[in-house]
């Protein structure tokens, strides 16, 4: 394990991925074989809450692992313990001391006055969201503390959840604060747990632990605390055995009866890609390239 990343990290599996540039808020590895990336939160001292630096930097990791045709699973996670407290958090949602007024987060030195205008009101964590949401690989949120507000949101979204049962928290603050995940952090968290749970876990804003979130269905498995990344790891592994085509397309058919038209637009990109590998589909391009009539004769009315 090593203590310069996150108690829970072992330098024994990853390496630091270089090629996006030093990186403040978040940390990014590859596993040695290129397969795997871990993605973390690394702002333990605030309950690795987002700041848009944040959220820019994991927005491009995140879309790096997307367009790495290595990549096949993404773990999603927050470095700890806090030095401060020794408190442990997945993510805490949007950092509370620099959110603006008109729904934009200031950076560092900037004010409302300052501020680039074009940015202001981007509210663009939900960029992040979309991202998980849409990328045709598994994103696993690995969860070792607090996942609250935002960070709640963000393991919704994820595909699978994985958490500490000693230090995996669980709490919808949004009500408290004044902020409202109208989208997947709400309506799709209650075609996860059904609409009682979701109501009660917003609008009592209450703690819950690992195993009573297992209990509710919003997590897959409660692990040891020290076996959290390891576990997380092995589901990854297995996940990698898989055929590739096939977990795509079932990532997005598990999305698309929650995603209207945009899912069903997701869906039918795949099975184009898919249409166009067939002799059929190569017919069809070179009839129209020879200036022929295509020749439909050896492909069936398959019933
Ligand atoms: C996570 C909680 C429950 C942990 O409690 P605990 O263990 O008692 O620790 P604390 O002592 O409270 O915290 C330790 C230190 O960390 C600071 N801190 C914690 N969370 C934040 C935060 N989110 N922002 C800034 N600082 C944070 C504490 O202040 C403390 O530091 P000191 O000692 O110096 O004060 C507990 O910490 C808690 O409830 N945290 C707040 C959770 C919260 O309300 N988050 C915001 C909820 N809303 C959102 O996330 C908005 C979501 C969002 O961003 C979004 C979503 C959809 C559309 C748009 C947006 C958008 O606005 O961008």
């Amino acid at each position: 394990m090593s203590a310069d990343v996150s108690d829970l990290f072992d330098p024994n599996e990853w390496t630091e991925v270089l090629e996006l540039g030093e990186l403040t808020d978040i940390t990014y590895h590859r596993s040695l074989d290129g397969r795997i990336v871990r993605i973390a939160f690394d702002r333990p001292e605030v309950r690795n809450a987002f700041r848009p630096h944040t959220v820019d930097e994991l927005y491009r990791a995140l879309d790096d692992a997307r367009t790495d045709p290595k990549v096949g699973v993404i773990l999603l996670t927050g470095n700890g313990p806090s030095a401060r407290d020794g408190g442990w958090a997945f993510c805490s949602g949007g950092d509370q001391r620099i959110r603006g007024r008109d729904g934009y987060r200031y950076a560092e030195g900037e004010t409302a006055t300052t501020i680039d205008r074009a940015r202001s009101g981007r509210l663009h964590i939900l960029e992040v969201q979309r991202l998980i949401r849409f990328m045709p690989k598994v994103v696993i949120a690995v969860i070792p503390g607090w996942a609250a507000g935002g960070g709640h949101s963000l393991h919704v979204v994820c595909d699978l959840s994985i958490a500490s049962r000693e230090h995996g928290r669980f709490k919808q603050t949004d009500a408290d604060v004044g902020s409202f995940d109208a989208g997947y952090g709400s309506a799709y968290f209650a075609r996860q747990i059904g609409q009682k749970f979701a109501r009660e876990v917003f609008f009592l804003a209450e703690e819950y632990s690992a195993d009573r979130a297992y209990e509710m269905g919003a997590v897959n498995r409660v692990v040891p605390h020290a076996e959290l990344e390891r576990d997380a790891i092995a589901m990854a592994r297995t996940i990698l055995t898989k055929s590739p085509t096939a977990i795509r397309m079932l990532k997005f058919a598990f999305n698309a009866v929650d995603d209207g038209m945009v899912g069903q637009q997701v869906f039918a990109g795949e099975a184009t890609r898919l249409a166009y590998g067939t002799d059929e589909a190569v017919e069809g391009r070179d009839s129209f390239l020879e200036k022929r009539d295509p020749d439909w004769g050896p492909y069936p009315w398959h019933y």
